[in-house]
């Protein structure tokens, strides 16, 4: 019986499909087809669907354990994974025998596809990174499974009222959530608080309070291949903590304080720095999030392999960035404490066991830990980083002894503003390779943050460049574009993103260009209808669509794309008989709730909008659109009818980006500085298809250096004068002309006014470019083929051979 497969394939027409889906809503979903609604139609369909990838699913975990696989297992706090039903029915080749059946049932699959809930369970680049990991890991027949949270509130819900960002709650599981497998037996006790005492050599944590890990499943499924792996997303219970007595006692307040307490770990998204008791469930998350999973891959293993003592050749834990970096003493304790190993034997697995992957220069990113707090929630962790600590230090003596300052820089603990861990020094020295995640980003890394550890170990610095998978941003994103490259080179560009590059011998052929372009417009005819229908904006298709989508945030400067706007505002209505470039900006993202800055910038360009969309004076030459309640499937919307991509943060500042490889492969032209992957960007497609502007990271900081001064670079640019004033004196907020007052950022941190002149003089060129059709498409279409590089399966390819040492399975 154990190795039976119960064959589920009755998806091969669209007959049986139609089957397939009745039965689920009628025997699974419980509702009768005469009344079902789509929603209930979509939860069936997902479920039918389900049970296909499942047979894969099953066939791996068989595979991967009878030939003794290595696992990757990838830390993250964030997974954006976006919709699952059209991703899946592509991997599985039953995109359009599922759209057939549904059309026998009166249905229409795209509608349907439309109401799927996109869980918000990350904030930004790095949790939808993550998925896209996933995504190849599964298509490259790695054996690999994520691990995350399975937060009950996910990232915000974004409403513009009167300009400005209102967050509403994500209460996405309201919905259901019929892709994933709930696990009763894949149960843990996450314990927290206490204390701990020593008998002899041997440390007991005690007098802990206790709560339950509950694990959930998500299948994610290979591009056609039989591999499918699980991301397994935790949720926190109250387990038999529940106090029934006080309950049945009538004391219900206290009972559901412990219970309320103890499930709020996973109640929503973790949070920023910005209050106290947000930073303290932040800590308790991320350790939920370490000890359930590690729990859960000791047991796998044990399991196999009946010994801890080969953990290292077995497995390999990937941290994404510093959130989850208690597992390292994690780890360490459970070695130490339950398995008694030596404290050398257990350091030596768990440098073997984690690599780390750094996302973010930005100092107050790096996060860090008030010892004290640390010491009250998991007091054995914060022993066992001390004595990490000396461990280090000690070794290190040969460099301190000449440089005696090296202590306090490198030391685990910061003693310079009352004690703190630094999460991710502790992530350094337990790791064995650490990565930055573009070459720009990489070569910063070991010059800034950590250039006193790539001194200490120069072998463990890397580099990974990003990347982003073509299944979803071009295969689910864009079925116009890849119909055309269908049409031309095949199928297999999904698989192996190179064969792209056979495109480039029909790279001028009038047909090819002519198909493209007519991609493109219907996209943004799409998008226009998105716009006239949600935000009561008519814009024109046939403008040059201007997009910048990301988190709001002021080193990736939208305060400099809506300086450039109002200066061209200025200009069409100085020159209104200029032959102008109509052209449409379309701004979207979130700011974090507590960042005062990022939201003055929402509020700005909901503002400015106002102010020029009802200017009959401009009518269709200039558009601004702020879209709301930025998420994945947005980004699956807008990416693909973008001509223009701005990649405009201040050069050093973004790590990689990685929407900027989406645009680029969907056929935008980007205008960029030379920031993150812009570099690699530009290398691969040429500087002849994109527009670089602005200073350098060196220029960067030789302006720094010297003394930066905004002043200077307003005094001497009228146009830029010219917005700022109109910005600080209200004529874009009359009702209340001080609004923006202190929006003079005379400080200029992130250099916006230094960049801004060669800023508009990229613009113009741009404006310039796009008036020639064919040289645009022609510009477009060498981005296309020539950005393979930026496929997630070369990264994860990168990642298995140089850190997690993996091999396919076979299937
Ligand atoms: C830090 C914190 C600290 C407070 C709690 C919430 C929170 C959330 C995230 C972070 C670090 C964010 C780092 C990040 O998202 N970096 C982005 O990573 C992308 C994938 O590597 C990369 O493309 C972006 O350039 C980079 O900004």
């Amino acid at each position: 019986m154990s190795n039976t497969i119960l064959h589920h394939s009755p998806l091969s027409s669209a007959e049986g499909v139609k089957n397939a889906i009745v039965q689920k809503l009628i025997f699974s979903i419980g509702r009768d087809p005469g009344v079902a609604s789509q929603r209930d139609w979509l939860n069936a369909t997902l479920l039918a669907v389900r049970d296909l990838v499942s047979e894969g699913w099953l066939k791996t975990q068989r595979a991967t354990q009878s030939q003794n696989c290595r696992r990757v297992y990838y830390l993250s706090m964030e997974f954006l994974m976006g919709r699952t039903l059209s991703n899946a029915m592509l991997a599985e080749g039953i995109y359009d025998v599922v759209r057939e059946a549904l059309e026998q049932l009166g249905l229409n699959l795209e509608d349907v596809i439309e109401k799927e809930v996109d869980p918000g369970l990350g904030n930004g680049g790095l949790g939808r990174l993550a998925a896209c990991f996933l995504d190849s890991i599964a298509t490259l027949n790695y054996p690999g499974m994520g691990y995350g949270i399975r937060y009950e509130y996910g990232m915000f819900r974004q409403k513009i009222v009167d300009g400005q960002q209102v967050e509403r709650p994500d209460a996405w599981l309201e919905k259901g959530v019929p892709w994933e497998f709930i696990r009763p037996t894949k149960r843990y006790k996450v314990e927290f608080g206490g204390r701990i005492y020593f008998e002899g050599d041997k440390c007991h944590w005690v007098d802990t309070s206790q709560i339950v890990a509950l694990g959930y499943d998500q299948i994610i499924p290979g591009y056609e291949t039989n591999m499918a792996n699980s991301l397994r997303l935790w949720s926190a219970h109250a387990g038999d903590v529940f106090d029934l007595t006080k309950f049945n006692r009538g004391d219900y307040f206290a009972a559901m304080e412990r219970q309320n307490s103890s499930e709020n770990v996973s109640r929503v998204l973790y949070p920023d720095d910005s209050t106290y008791a947000g930073r303290e469930l932040r800590l308790r998350q991320e350790y939920f999030l370490v000890s359930a999973s590690l729990q859960d891959i000791l047991n796998r293993h044990r399991w196999e392999h009946k010994t801890l003592t080969n953990l290292a050749d077995k497995v390999a834990i990937h941290l994404n960035d510093t959130h989850p970096v208690l597992a390292i003493p994690e780890l360490m304790r459970i070695l130490i404490d339950k398995e008694e190993f030596s404290w050398k034997a257990a350091w030596e697995i768990t440098c073997k066991v984690f690599s780390y992957t750094n996302h973010t220069l930005m100092s107050e990113a790096l996060e860090t830990w008030p010892v004290d707090m640390m010491g009250a929630i998991l007091p054995r962790h914060l022993q066992l980083i001390l004595e990490i600590n000396e461990h280090f230090l000690e070794s290190i003596k040969s460099y301190t002894e000449k440089d005696p300052d090296l202590i306090r820089r490198v030391s685990l603990i910061d003693e310079n503003d009352g004690r703190k861990v630094r999460m991710a020094w502790l992530a350094v020295v337990a790791s064995h390779k650490i990565n930055g995640v573009a070459k720009l980003h990489s070569d910063l890394m070991v010059k800034s943050i950590f250039a006193d550890f790539a001194k200490i170990y120069p072998e463990r610095f890397c580099n990974m460049t990003n990347g982003i998978t073509p299944r979803r941003w071009i295969g689910v994103a864009n079925p116009g574009l890849s119909t055309v490259i269908d049409k031309y080179i095949g199928k297999s560009w999904r698989k192996d993103l190179s064969h792209l590059e056979q495109l480039k011998q029909y790279a001028d052929f009038p047909k090819f260009m002519q198909e493209v372009r007519e991609v493109k417009k219907a996209n943004k005819v799409k998008l226009a209808n998105y716009i006239a229908h949600n935000l009561n904006i008519v814009v024109n298709p046939d403008a040059l669509f201007d997009v910048q989508i990301k988190r709001i945030h002021e080193y990736k400067r939208q305060h400099l794309n809506l300086l450039h706007i109002i200066a061209r505002y200025n200009e069409i209505l100085r020159n209104p008989e200029k032959d102008w470039t109509p052209r449409v900006f379309i701004i979207a993202g979130k700011a974090a709730s507590a960042y005062y800055a990022a939201k003055q910038i929402i509020r700005l360009i909901n503002d400015v909008a106002k102010v020029i969309n009802n200017d009959m004076r401009v009518h269709d030459k200039l558009k601004l659109v702020f879209i709301p309640n930025y998420s994945v499937s947005l980004a699956q919307l807008i990416i693909p009818a973008a001509d223009v991509s701005e990649q405009i943060s201040l050069a050093g500042t973004e790590a990689s980006g990685t929407s900027n490889m989406k645009f680029a492969l969907n056929g935008a032209l980007t205008v960029g500085t030379l920031d993150g992957a812009n570099v690699e960007i530009l290398q691969n497609v040429g500087e002849d298809n994109i527009f670089i502007f602005g200073n350098t990271v060196e220029q960067v900081e030789a302006l720094r250096h010297k003394g930066y001064q905004p002043s200077a670079y307003y005094e001497n640019d009228p146009q830029l004068r010219e917005a700022l004033q109109q910005i600080t004196s209200g004529a874009f907020s009359p009702e209340e002309p001080g609004r923006y007052q202190s929006f003079s950022p005379l400080s200029d941190y992130y250099q916006a006014f230094a960049d801004f002149r060669s800023y508009v003089e990229a613009q113009r060129e741009i404006d310039k470019v796009y008036k020639d059709q064919n040289l645009w498409v022609a510009k477009a279409i060498q981005n296309i083929v020539n950005m393979s590089y930026f496929s997630s399966d070369r990264t994860i390819k990168e990642y298995a051979d140089q850190i997690w040492h993996l091999q396919p399975v076979k299937l």
